[in-house]
């Protein structure tokens, strides 16, 4: 079954577009910002949210770095695997990912020869999980579950990834 934070928070009622942004440091490819917007759409179509890149980063409702080690948030990366990406309940919107990992972006992670390879967009989809409101689900099919087998993309939201996110939205 899924959960939620303490207090439920979400989003609010009037905030049915979020925005979100690049750091501006990373200088992601298109290939890469498709990714996460594929990672989006999987939350927009079991919503009434929507969501919009806007180059303001610190504007931006959700902010999306790749950073490596300590960087300034108290809550460091370390290296290949381990962590591999953290955001947080709403509406912090900050959602960071670990620069070190093998990161795939495009073609089968399944079929990586490296046996470090992680999914960008499996990832995506978890860590947008949380930034709406949603904490680990029980359910081991679901995109929520806490753990991932290395090299396994699992995108596509489960019966209870949505009763999850239907409940609060
Ligand atoms: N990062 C943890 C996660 O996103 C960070 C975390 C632990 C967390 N407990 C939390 C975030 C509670 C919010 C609320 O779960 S991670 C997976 C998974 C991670 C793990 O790097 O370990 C995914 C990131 F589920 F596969 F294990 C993404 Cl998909
Ligand atoms: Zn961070
Ligand atoms: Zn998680």
């Amino acid at each position: 079954h899924f959960s939620l934070f303490p207090g439920q928070p979400r989003w609010p009622e009037g905030m049915q577009e979020l925005t979100y942004a690049f750091f501006p440091g990373n200088e992601l490819s298109d290939t890469v910002k498709g990714v996460f917007a594929a990672a989006f759409a999987r939350w927009s179509e079991v919503t009434p949210l929507t969501f919009r890149e806007t180059a303001a980063y610190f504007g931006a409702d959700i902010r999306i770095g790749f950073f490596s080690g300590d960087h300034g948030d108290g809550e460091p990366f370390d290296g290949i695997l381990g962590t591999l990406a953290h955001a947080f309940s709403p509406t912090n919107g900050r959602f960071h990912l670990d620069a070190a990992e093998d990161w795939v972006v495009s073609g089968d992670v399944e079929k990586s020869a490296l046996s470090t390879a992680v999914d960008l967009e499996s990832v995506a989809v978890h860590e947008i999980g949380h930034l709406l409101g949603l904490g680990h689900s029980s359910v081991e099919e679901a995109v929520m579950f806490p753990t991932i087998s290395s090299r396994r993309k699992k995108v596509v939201l489960a019966e209870d990834d949505i009763q999850g996110i239907q409940f609060l939205y």
